[in-house]
């Protein structure tokens, strides 16, 4: 082995599933093929595992088998599933944080996703009484209040509305970062930063279905509600709902899953995802706000001096490395893809920055892929790492010139009572050995 190669048990997984064979051990193959570790098995001169990639590795050896046999038919998989050995690569709940699975929250593995659109099935899931289960035929949607004239929408009325329209948009839980506002806490980027989904969604505005129902004058706010256990409700300001919300009965390309609130949710571009009712059921237009448990004594952020920030309805631009992280360690020197996303609910990602030295140094990462309004934006840093400890950060700013602020920033203006809105930067150590905790600067 080159000092370079981490123990058996740190290798990345297909190296494990390489020597996992069963017809024949890594070990027992190189013996059997008269190759002993330290035998470069392509090109001549001494092997240099790890500094740069694709360079010779004894260590990594073609394995026989695939070629041999027929493979599974087309219909082993009438409804396609990730590889088997990615089988780790799921959403994962924090037991301790809820006191049931039903009124529970679980965390996408920002960890192993790359690009930017989050797969629909592994979106973080949060709701407060269960997953419900709607039969499509069945589905209402109602439209009254403040109106000209009430209606009441199935499900095929609004898939034959026109205007239909394709868009992506990042939802962000108001509580993700909350278990970190008094330290760091979570080690993995699943935990701190997991309850963020980026999807592309396919409906119609709200505004048409407002318009065909008429909101009267003294129409200013709309209340959303679901048609799950916990009927949860919010008030929207009819600014919004007039201007970017969706009646969404599509996501990724295929009809919501259920536990995304098939078969109808409200999209609410950039503002806390707890607007953005599931199972949508009933829109009310009135001129006041409802002052609903979802926006009085939740989603309400408490300050140090006991007063109330409430109506904070704008996820602010935030950033997090998801490689290097806890779940994801640094596994070789050399060459190195430092990946990680950024958001924003007042508009696109401009720039992100990225230290490797806990602030001393900044580097411009590159965007790359889709970088549109209030949508999750991916970033690389590709560097070569030595082995020496890193402190790894990265920093957002949008195109409105805001910038990510320091975890110290933020609580000198909010304290730390508030579980909400933390858009903090986050801090990774990297160790020598490449295992990656969650820590702060001071
Ligand atoms: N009907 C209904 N809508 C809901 C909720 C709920 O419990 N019931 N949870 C809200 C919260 S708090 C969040 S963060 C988002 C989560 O959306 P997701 O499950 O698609 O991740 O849905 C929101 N919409
Ligand atoms: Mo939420």
């Amino acid at each position: 082995m080159s000092d370079n190669t981490l123990p058996d048990n740190k290798q990345p997984p297909a190296d494990r599933a390489r020597s996992a064979e069963p017809s024949l051990s890594r070990r027992r193959f190189l013996a059997a093929a008269g190759l002993g570790a330290g035998a470069a098995v392509v090109g001549a001169g001494p092997a240099r595992a790890g500094s740069v990639p694709g360079a010779p590795d004894p260590n990594i050896v073609p394995v026989p088998g695939w070629t041999k046999t027929l493979g599974a038919p087309v219909n082993a998989n009438p409804y396609g599933k990730p590889s088997k050995f990615e089988k780790d690569v799921v959403r994962r709940e924090v037991t301790w944080l809820t006191a049931s699975s039903e009124s529970s929250v679980s965390f996408t593995p920002l960890y192993a996703l790359d690009g930017t659109i989050t797969p629909s099935g592994l979106c973080f899931v949060r709701h407060h009484g269960g997953e419900a289960e709607i039969d499509p035929d069945k589905y209402r949607l109602m439209i009254h209040g403040m109106v000209d004239k009430p209606l009441v929408f199935t499900l095929e009325d609004i898939r034959r509305m026109p205007g239909r329209v394709n868009r992506a948009y990042f939802l962000e839980c108001a509580a993700n970062s909350g278990m970190e506002w008094r330290g760091a806490q979570l080690n993995g980027c699943q935990f701190t930063h997991g309850m963020i989904h980026n999807v592309q969604y396919t409906g119609v505005p709200l505004r048409t279905l407002l318009d065909m129902a008429g909101v009267k004058p003294k129409g200013k706010w709309v209340l959303a509600e679901g048609a799950d256990a916990a009927v949860m409700t919010r008030s929207i300001p009819i600014e919004k709902a007039l201007d970017d919300c969706l009646v969404a009965f599509g996501m990724n390309g295929e009809a919501l899953r259920p536990e995304q609130g098939y078969p109808v949710r409200l999209v609410v571009p950039g503002w806390e995802g707890n607007m953005w009712v599931k199972w949508l059921r009933r829109l009310k237009v009135g001129d006041q706000p409802w002052q609903q448990r979802e926006e009085t004594s939740k989603y309400t952020d408490l300050l140090a001096d006991g007063r109330s920030r409430r109506f904070t309805f704008i996820m602010d631009a935030k950033s997090v490395v998801t490689n290097p992280s806890p779940q994801a360690p640094l596994k070789q020197k050399g060459a190195n893809v430092l990946t990680g996303v950024a958001w924003s609910g007042r508009g696109a990602i401009k720039r992100v920055d990225v230290t490797l030295d806990g602030g001393r140094n900044w580097t411009t990462a590159r965007i790359e892929g889709p970088n549109t309004s209030r949508a999750m934006t991916r970033f690389y840093l590709d560097f070569d790492w030595a082995g020496q400890e890193l402190m790894v950060q990265s920093r957002a700013m949008d195109d409105t010139g805001y910038v990510q602020p320091t975890k110290q920033e933020l609580r000198a203006i909010r304290g730390t009572n508030s579980i909400y809105h933390n858009n903090g930067i986050q801090t990774w150590l990297v160790r020598g050995n490449g295992e990656t905790e969650n820590v702060e600067v001071g």
